[in-house]
């Protein structure tokens, strides 16, 4: 452990008003978030709001079959509605847009081309067929009712286990099965470890698919500029980079002449780090036509084919020794992916992740993982903040507490035995991750002290006898955060995603603007990268500006997604940041007639240290650009520097969840009474964001576990298409969360930083998960499948009523 670490609860951090700040260092400061002025005054601009003036507006006819052959459109009927412009099928486009198709290397893997309108066969509901460009949404809408679509049904298996069976109709024409993806992991002599164990503890968990609702439903414009050749395509998306670079190659346009811009983005949480259909429609029609063409999603269309997640079977075993320790692992995973590999992450960004992460932070010296990503008429499956993580957390430990409870050992004693422990550090999983060093232990240590866990269990207890259901639940896990180049989610993925680059500039008027291929959608880049900014250059929080989301800024850019933000983006900046300061240092040394290592930078100044001299950034910036002679050709520097950073494997992250629930006996809704999470994220820019971040990654770990559930009928049609049966956690359900900082710095990153914007939804299905099963033990029950809705646990108290019934003679059956 970096015995550079501190800790900090975060009841002792008052945030931090920047105009109080002077010459201190910003980094580890609760500094206010600078974008909230704009976000909470309605001043925010979104896709949406950016004036349509003579756009065309675009409505989709989707599929209502979840797998049919398009037989036939017609569609003249639409065409002579008022304010229509034009209606399209894929045989009008064909010509103008590639198929976006995610690449792989992993063996037998199968891609799946995505057409920007479906090509003659559609695979799930909710699939684009046709496209009316109108005047106006609402003539675009009702020109839909003039569409009539033929289709001639094709034959489906919606159960991801149904479809994985030889026997089972292919979604893919031509397909050699449903499987789209298979890997497996192997270490050790797995069989016999299992063999020789003492112990075995088993389970098949299930995890129901979710969708990441976003407040902002996915939104896009593409302006033309048909003089120029030129499209600026602006986009609710996470990754307007990776936007820009598959756009421009499915146009097959230089990327100097397609420009894509995410504004301000309301939220993503995963679901906006793919390409998507309607987002190639807008920049196909809108060059077809020479308009500007908008479209803007609505709830059904969000809940209809954004991305959606998790949906995974775990068949998992444990095995251990008799005084607790993990010998061996066995986990076979079908994921059901839903109807393509999204682009560009493939179909095995879901489910692949959940066998590569199931050790978790444990010490597991056997492990056989295999898993199979399957394909179902279903929208498919696509990153969701924690990606695989929740699933195969939620999978570790429960076999865990299923195991501490078979052995008669606190859970958390289990495992304190099983996580890697400090002196172990670097250690390589049974997949091969390299966990570079983080606060395993100290992180089970501090969440145990917050929660004063001892005098938790005595009032356990004491609730138990009164009958009550209350139950207290652990979950640690680690993760990889701020991946680099050497890691991909998918081997031999269409991009690369382990770097970003800062180009940062001096200009004439002597402001530094700093711009990032990050895209904020809600985690305070323009805070935090500033803070770490401000304390390279001495600057002042407020005379830096950082501009994100826009792919014109730097010549290459991805996005934000993966918790890499804080490690890639802030590792650019530090170093485009280190060498602006040097160049303006050894200018203003010229001027000020001392060498650079004489003068310091404090609050946007800079000056002599041991003396008078000094000049703020204008000044400079007026010698430098504007006084002709004052600084010679032979001096003068260029103040515009780009630096890219790559963290080559990145770095690890953990955390430690304690919870503890009652389950209400009337009506089976589980209440979260408190909740402490004990996190390590290394080195923290910002202890405010990073609570803030975890808490709202919390909530969306509260609906995984207890509410929020995508159904499809065995037909293939979406049941949850409105927020009255998709059920978010709102106010009420959310726990108050008392939070440990643990702030040890990251070996191997610059700045020290670790990612954590995904952690609070990977720990929190499980712990919330061992809660109830512990609530509930005296019953004897088991939660194997989330999220645990009043019905199941009804099911699960009832179905354990009859058994004991039964056990005691009585015969009862249903
Ligand atoms: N941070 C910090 N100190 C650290 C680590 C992080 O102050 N040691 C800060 C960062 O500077 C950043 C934030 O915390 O402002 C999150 O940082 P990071 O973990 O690097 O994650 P990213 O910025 O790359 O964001 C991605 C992550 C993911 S994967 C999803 S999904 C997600 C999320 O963040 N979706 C979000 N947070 C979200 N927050 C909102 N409001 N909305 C979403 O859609």
């Amino acid at each position: 452990m970096s015995n550079r670490g501190s800790r900090l609860d975060q009841s002792d951090a008052p945030d931090v008003d920047v105009d109080a700040q002077v010459g201190r260092k910003l980094v580890g400061q609760p500094v206010r978030r600078v974008e909230d002025a704009r976000l909470l005054t309605g001043l925010g601009r979104y896709v949406d709001d950016r004036p349509a003036g003579h756009a065309l507006h675009m409505a989709i006819v989707r599929s209502d079959q979840p797998h049919a052959r398009v037989v036939d459109v017609r569609a003249d009927a639409a065409r002579a509605m008022p304010g229509v412009f034009g209606v399209y099928t894929w045989s009008d486009i064909a010509g103008l847009i590639k198929p976006a198709i995610a690449t792989s290397r992993m063996s037998g893997y199968q891609p799946t081309p995505i057409h920007a309108l479906a090509n003659g066969v559609v695979h799930f509901v909710g699939e684009p067929v046709v496209a009316i460009l109108a005047r106006s949404r609402y003539e675009a809408e009702d020109a839909m009712d003039g569409v009539e679509v033929i289709y001639e049904a094709l034959p489906i298996a919606t159960d991801a286990e149904t479809a994985a069976q030889p026997e089972a109709p292919i979604l893919h024409e031509g397909f050699e099965s449903n499987v789209l993806v298979e890997r497996a992991f192997v270490r050790g002599e797995v069989d016999k470890a299992f063999a020789d164990a003492p112990l075995v503890v088993s389970g098949k968990f299930r995890f129901h698919r979710k969708t990441s609702a976003a407040m902002e439903p996915r939104c896009y414009m593409a302006e033309v500029d048909s003089g120029r050749d030129s499209l600026t395509l602006y986009t609710s998306s996470q990754v307007p980079g990776i936007v820009r670079d598959a756009i421009a190659d499915l146009l097959d346009m230089p990327g100097n002449r397609l420009t894509v811009i995410a504004p301000d983005v309301g939220g993503g949480f995963g679901g906006k780090t793919s390409l998507y259909q309607e987002e190639m429609l807008v920049c196909t029609l809108a060059r077809k036509v020479g308009r500007t063409v908008k479209w803007t999603g609505d709830r059904l269309e969000d809940l209809l084919s954004t991305s959606q997640a998790f949906d995974e079977r775990v068949e998992g075993e444990l095995a251990l020794s008799a005084d607790g320790e993990v010998l061996g692992l066995r986990a076979n995973v079908i994921g059901d992916v839903g109807a393509y590999s999204i682009y560009p992450w493939t179909a095995g960004i879901e489910p692949v992740q959940v066998i590569s992460f199931l050790p978790g932070p444990y010490r597991v010296p056997c492990y056989h993982g295999h898993v199979r990503g399957v394909a179902t008429p279903k929208s498919p499956t696509g990153p969701y903040r924690g990606v695989g993580r929740p699933t195969s957390t939620f999978a570790m430990e429960r076999l865990m507490d299923m195991a501490a409870k078979r052995l008669g050992m606190d859970p958390t004693e289990l495992r304190r035995r099983n996580l890697v422990q400090p002196d172990q550090f670097p250690y390589k999983t049974a997949v091969g991750i390299v966990w570079d060093q983080s606060a395993f232990t100290e992180g089970l240590e501090a969440a145990k002290e917050r929660f004063e866990y001892s005098k938790a269990r005595l009032e356990q207890a004491e609730a138990r006898a009164e009958g009550r259901w209350v139950g207290i639940g652990v979950a640690c896990y680690a993760e990889l955060s701020g991946i680099g180049s050497r890691i991909s989610a998918s081997p031999g993925m269409p991009i690369n995603t382990g770097t970003d680059t800062c180009v940062i500039q001096l200009d004439s008027t002597g402001a530094i603007t700093a711009s990032f291929g990050c895209a904020s959608h809600g985690q305070g880049h323009e805070t935090t990268l500033a803070q770490v900014l401000a304390d390279e250059l001495g600057a002042r929080l407020e005379d830096l500006r950082v501009v994100t989301g826009n792919s014109a800024a730097v010549p290459h850019s991805t996005g934000s997604f993966a918790s890499r933000t804080a490690v890639i983006s802030s590792g650019a900046g530090m170093l485009a940041a280190r060498e602006l300061r040097q160049r303006m240092l050894r200018v203003t040394g010229y001027l000020l007639n001392v060498t650079a290592d004489e003068l310091e930078i404090v609050d946007s100044v800079i000056r002599v240290r041991l003396g008078d001299g000094k000049l703020t950034f204008p000044e400079l910036a007026r010698a430098l650009y504007s006084q002709m002679g004052r600084v010679p050709p032979e001096v003068r520097e260029e103040m515009c520097v780009s630096r890219a950073y790559d963290p080559v494997v990145g770095t690890t992250s953990s955390a430690t969840h304690i919870v503890q629930v009652e389950v209400d006996p009337q009506t089976y809704a589980v209440h979260i009474q408190r909740y402490v999470i004990a996190e390590d994220c290394g080195r923290i820019i910002n202890p405010l964001i990073v609570t803030g971040q975890t808490r709202g990654a919390l909530a969306q770990g509260v609906g995984a576990a207890l509410l929020e559930e995508v159904v499809y009928d065995s037909d293939g049609q979406l049941l949850t298409a409105s927020f009255v049966d998709y059920l978010l956690p709102s106010a009420p359900e959310v726990p108050e969360l008392e939070m440990v900082h643990l702030n040890t710095e990251a070996p191997n990153t610059l700045g020290g930083f670790r990612g954590m914007g995904e952690g609070g939804t990977i720990g929190s299905p499980a712990a919330i998960a061992n809660a109830i099963a512990d609530a509930l033990s005296p019953l004897g029950i088991e939660i194997v499948e989330l999220p645990a809705t009043p019905e199941r646990l009804f099911q699960l108290v009832r179905q354990s009523k009859l058994e004991s019934m039964e056990e005691f003679g009585n015969g009862i059956r249903t």
